[in-house]
């Protein structure tokens, strides 16, 4: 098993506050915030959705977020 994959879950299950298996912009935001200071910009948000909604849906379920985050892909285009 990967673990960079399964902290990716981790990561997700972190963000998701209603658990229905989908991160909006409001609840990354949210986490976001809970990070008080080191967290990252609205535009950063912003990138990241756009960077891992691969469906245009305008939220990031679980194989998004870990096709972008788990494999260290951020750079493909
Ligand atoms: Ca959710
Ligand atoms: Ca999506």
């Amino acid at each position: 098993m990967s673990s960079a994959h399964e902290a990716a879950e981790a990561e997700f299950k972190r963000f998701d506050a209603d658990g229905d298996g989908l991160l909006t912009a409001d609840e990354i935001r949210a986490a976001n915030d809970a990070l008080g200071g080191q967290g990252a910009a609205e535009s950063e948000i912003e990138a990241f959705i756009a960077a891992a909604d691969s469906d245009g849906d305008g939220m990031i379920e679980l194989a998004e977020f870990v096709a972008l985050v788990g494999h260290g892909r951020h750079e493909k285009a």
